[in-house]
């Protein structure tokens, strides 16, 4: 156990920390090295890494497809956090904030740089006219539980899940504090879902996506090292029940391999045969 901390009046960077993250994480913004960022053939360039946050953006792309829009074809590219491939200067020069996902759109007469993946879910939802309901109220329910589930995530990941699992000492004060915030978004989002089918009304819109990438990973039993099971997710019926439906759509299932590394992943998506073939290996969906 170390000595009780008290803070210096001005604090100064200890790289040291001892944390997983310690090597990746800075005080400061910017471009640490040069770099170029590879470009394929399609209309979408994607920079990111398979976590939650990034595989919002390639169960879109899947769904945009799945749709039949052969104008959302993409190339994702892998962006390995942990080496600090989100620190390179042509990284930087679309997300100024160095955190995947990062996206290039070449649709248009314009290159269009894309930070957030709110941000860009919602651009892609607006350029393809789909998965956002075009009428007022389902709009702004859409947008509200989109936005609510970006305000919501840095609880769950950087509060939660750090000190749960990454933390090099377990804080009892930290991990109540963040387990009680998590639970109170799950009960959030479950009594919404008791009431209705999906969050936004009864359509499949880019909240729910938004929001299965992170419940997805706690109800795959994948989130922190027995993080689920720690906060009691599957007593949350209403997710359950919504989470498997969204889960069982053959766009997520392809999705959430995308820009992952090891057997039964994707780590980059040039065409949709990058996909199936990983899919027809494994006789049931991996996760
Ligand atoms: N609000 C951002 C958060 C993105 C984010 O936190 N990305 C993490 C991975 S999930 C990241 O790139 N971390 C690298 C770092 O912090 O250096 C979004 O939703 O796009």
């Amino acid at each position: 156990m170390s000595e009780p901390y008290t803070p210096p009046e001005v604090w100064t960077w200890d790289a040291a920390n001892g944390g997983p993250f310690a090597s990746v994480n800075r005080p400061i913004a910017g471009a640490t090295r040069e770099t170029v960022l590879p470009r394929g053939q399609h209309p979408f360039q994607l920079y990111s890494m398979g976590t939650p946050n990034g595989q919002k953006v390639t169960i879109l792309f899947e769904e945009l497809l799945a749709a039949g829009i052969a104008g959302a074809e993409y190339d994702a590219w892998l962006i390995r956090i942990m080496d600090g491939d989100q620190f390179g200067s042509g990284f930087v020069s679309i997300n100024p904030n160095s955190k995947i996902p990062a996206l290039l759109d070449l649709s248009g007469p314009e290159p269009v740089r894309v930070f957030e993946s709110g941000a860009i879910l919602l651009h892609l939802a607006e350029k393809f006219g789909v998965f956002l309901p075009q009428d007022a109220q389902g709009r702004a329910k859409a947008l509200s539980w989109l936005f609510w589930q970006m305000g919501s995530a840095p609880m769950l990941g950087g509060g939660f899940g750090h000190f749960y699992a990454y933390a090099p000492e377990k804080s009892e004060y930290a991990i109540n504090r963040f387990a009680m915030e998590a639970k109170r978004i799950f009960d959030v989002a479950d009594r919404r879902l008791g009431e209705s089918r999906y969050l936004a009304g009864d359509a499949y819109s880019i909240a729910d996506i938004a929001v299965y990438g992170w419940f997805g990973m706690f109800h795959r039993g994948e989130a922190y090292n027995g993080g689920a099971r720690f906060l009691d997710f599957p007593s949350y019926r209403n997710i359950a029940r919504w989470a498997d439906e969204v889960g069982a759509r053959p766009a997520v299932q392809r999705g959430i391999l995308v820009n992952r590394e090891g057997e039964g992943k994707v780590p980059e998506r040039h065409s949709a045969a990058d996909i199936d073939t990983v899919l027809a290996a494994s006789p049931t969906p991996a996760t």
